[in-house]
């Protein structure tokens, strides 16, 4: 048995419950692509290499939860005549580095409705998922089945205290949150000009002008926004400077 497929079957076998199993082939080691002739069979082989970065998280007995991360060189051959082409069957399975985190009990504890709880935004918005927004809103919104957005935490008033800003799927206004330094936030979206209604990934907050307070590029679907902050806390606004996104990377 092949290193990886010890460690599969070993973390199988420990984790009752594997709840986020993920693969992704992030690359070919060399050489990436391989065809032989061989005339005494009449076939060609073919041999391909991928390299798969792979993440699972389980629940088990004498544990709460167990996350491995690694990698596994996997390479595939398929031996067949011109005339009949077969499928890739693997060949060899070697593992690579592995990172391994266990914890024997819950880690976080969810306070979202503690603090946020207070905005009609959280119970509107942010307790239903991509699922129902698809019900909802119109097609034409662009809201697609994935949800991969992200938050950021950024101290935009410059109080000391972090504040968050949630960005959504296209159709829902993204949210900026301030910190009330009682453990509670305060929805301040529209105030600051930051709810903006395409699709967001990510944002990037940062002094891109070097006044103190902090910026922020807003990363849609469409293309990146920098928002400048004006000070107070309350308001930024939209330059309506949509760069390309090398230019945002090459800016100094
Ligand atoms: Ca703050
Ligand atoms: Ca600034």
């Amino acid at each position: 048995m092949s290193g990886g497929s010890k460690r599969l079957r070993g973390f199988t076998l420990g984790a009752q419950n594997l709840n986020h199993p993920e693969m992704i082939v992030v690359g070919a080691p060399p050489p990436p692509y391989e065809i032989t002739w061989l005339p005494c069979l009449g076939a060609i082989s073919q041999r391909l290499r991928t390299r798969v970065r792979y993440e699972f998280v389980g629940t088990g007995t004498g544990f709460h939860r167990e996350q491995r991360v690694g990698y596994w060189d996997l390479e595939w051959v398929t031996y067949s005549p011109l005339s009949a082409p077969s499928k890739f069957q693997l060949r060899r399975w070697q593992a690579l580095e592995e990172t391994r985190s266990r914890t024997s009990s819950p880690v976080f504890t969810d306070l979202a409705a503690l603090a946020l709880g207070r905005n009609p935004s959280y119970s509107a918005q942010m307790l239903r998922g991509v699922d129902y927004w698809r019900t909802v809103l119109d097609g034409a919104s662009g809201i697609d089945i994935y949800g991969h957005n992200g938050v950021s935490v950024a101290d935009i008033d410059d109080d000391g205290f972090d504040d968050l800003y949630v960005c959504q799927p296209a159709g829902l206004p993204n949210r900026l949150y301030r910190n009330r330094r009682d453990g509670t936030f305060e929805d301040v979206t529209e105030a600051s000009g930051l709810g903006t209604l395409d699709n967001t990934a990510c944002a990037l907050f940062a002094d891109f002008d070097n006044d103190g307070r902090q910026d922020v590029v807003v990363v849609r679907a469409n293309g990146p926004l920098l928002f400048l902050n004006q000070g107070g806390g309350r308001r930024m606004a939209n330059q309506n400077v949509a760069f390309p996104y090398n230019a945002c990377l090459e800016a100094k």
